[in-house]
């Protein structure tokens, strides 16, 4: 009864010419990956780097091969099964089901190789997640639109990113302000940059020289102009040699002992108020204090009162901690900040404020009337 037979598919000598071209091409394709020569095209300035480029070439390899495998059985069944000339219009194709051999190898073989990928992979992230012993610890702090860095026993913050080469780095990054991402292609890693969390990444740099930092997360007007705190555009992480880092980092340490660009750090005493930018201070505003504050009545609560007329409005000629409404006492809650019956206004420290913005932001608290 030759009806109830499975239907026999003949692999004629095509189909094995096809797969022979097609194995070929394969082979040459992940010879391409391996051979490659990827630090020729951007350095690989750490150990992760090398790691990731590594498991690039395997993905890339491996993935190429595939694609040209499925590719060309489309397109070799597509030709060899097309409606012949004569052929009726609603003619029915062979109709092959459950092949068990065949879904068991399909079946396997993918697996494998999925769980080939997660091995390599989940080795090289927690790599890059988490800390061996004694490294030294490194912020880098985001800001529109620039990015400074913090460095053990130093005070302020540093204007330049330099490492020493061979010793393991930790770097924690984080944001002033909105959120910007920490990005350098030579050491193929990258971080978000998120105001409140701390992002870290290890690597040990294997390369010196000078490589380019990036932001790649939309932080508004100047985010294709995110530099360092020197205006250096764009920003340069610097690998030096250990004798070359220690003598950059014992006369940094100098300067910034006595210079006070430690951006946050509180004023104290009376601020002169002269001078200030409202437009500057709106902005300020904008990212720093309009999630508690709404510029509305002071009934207007968010977490703290409206602050339309704070400065002018003869229903609440007293700021919340008593004092007469003036800009020096405004000025003076901007430093301190507050705590009363409403809730906790955060100090100049907290809300990341230079002695300028305070400034600016007074003089645009007094444009709202
Ligand atoms: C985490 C929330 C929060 C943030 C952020 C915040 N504030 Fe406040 N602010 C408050 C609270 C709460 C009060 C009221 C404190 C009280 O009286 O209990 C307050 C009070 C004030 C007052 C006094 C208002 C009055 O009528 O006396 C001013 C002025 C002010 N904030 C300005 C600012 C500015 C400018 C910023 C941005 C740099 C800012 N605040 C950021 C919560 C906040
Ligand atoms: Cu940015």
């Amino acid at each position: 009864m030759p009806e109830n037979r499975d239907p026999v598919v003949h692999l004629d000598r095509g189909f094995w010419i096809a797969t022979a071209v097609m194995v070929a091409l394969g082979i040459l394709a992940i010879v391409f990956w391996v051979v490659v020569p990827i630090s020729g095209l951007m350095p690989e300035a750490v150990d992760k780097a090398q790691q990731i480029d590594a498991l690039f070439r395997f993905l890339a390899a491996t993935g190429t091969a595939l694609w040209i495998l499925v590719c060309g059985y489309v397109l070799y069944f597509a030709l060899k099964f097309r409606r012949r000339a004569g052929t009726p219009e609603n003619a029915v194709g062979v109709q092959i089901h459950d092949n068990n051999k065949l879904e068991l190898w399909w079946t396997i073989i993918p697996t494998v190789f999925v769980i080939v990928m997660a091995f390599f992979s989940i080795r090289i992230w927690s790599g890059i997640e988490f800390a061996p012993n004694n490294t030294l610890v490194v912020e880098a702090l985001g800001r529109q639109w620039y990015y400074t860095f913090r460095y053990p026993n130093v005070n302020g913050e540093v204007k330049e990113m330099h490492l020493p080469l061979g010793q393991a780095v930790t770097l924690q990054v984080s944001s002033y302000d909105v959120i910007h991402s920490f990005w350098i292609p030579a050491m193929r890693l990258k971080a978000d940059m998120v105001p409140g969390l701390i992002n870290t990444l290890e690597f040990t740099p294997t390369k010196p020289g000078k490589y380019e930092i990036i932001c790649t997360e939309f932080c508004g007007t100047f985010h294709g102009e995110m530099h360092s705190g020197t205006n250096q555009n764009p920003a340069y992480v610097y690998i030096d040699t250990p004798s070359q880092y220690s003598a950059w980092y014992a006369r940094t340490q100098r300067q910034q002992a006595t210079a006070s660009n430690a951006i946050a750090a509180p004023s104290t005493g009376q601020l002169k108020l002269a001078g200030g930018d409202a437009k500057a201070g709106a902005a300020i505003f904008a990212t720093k204090c309009s999630a508690c504050h709404a510029i509305g009545p002071f009934d207007k609560r968010i977490v703290g009162p409206g602050l339309k007329g704070v400065l002018d409005d003869p229903s609440h000629p007293e700021l919340v901690d008593g004092d007469k409404a003036t800009p020096q006492n405004v000025a003076k809650i901007l430093q301190n900040g507050y705590k009363g019956s409403i809730g906790q206004m955060p100090n100049q420290a907290q809300n990341g404020l230079t002695n300028k913005d305070i400034v600016n932001l007074v003089a645009y608290l007094a444009t709202l009337k």
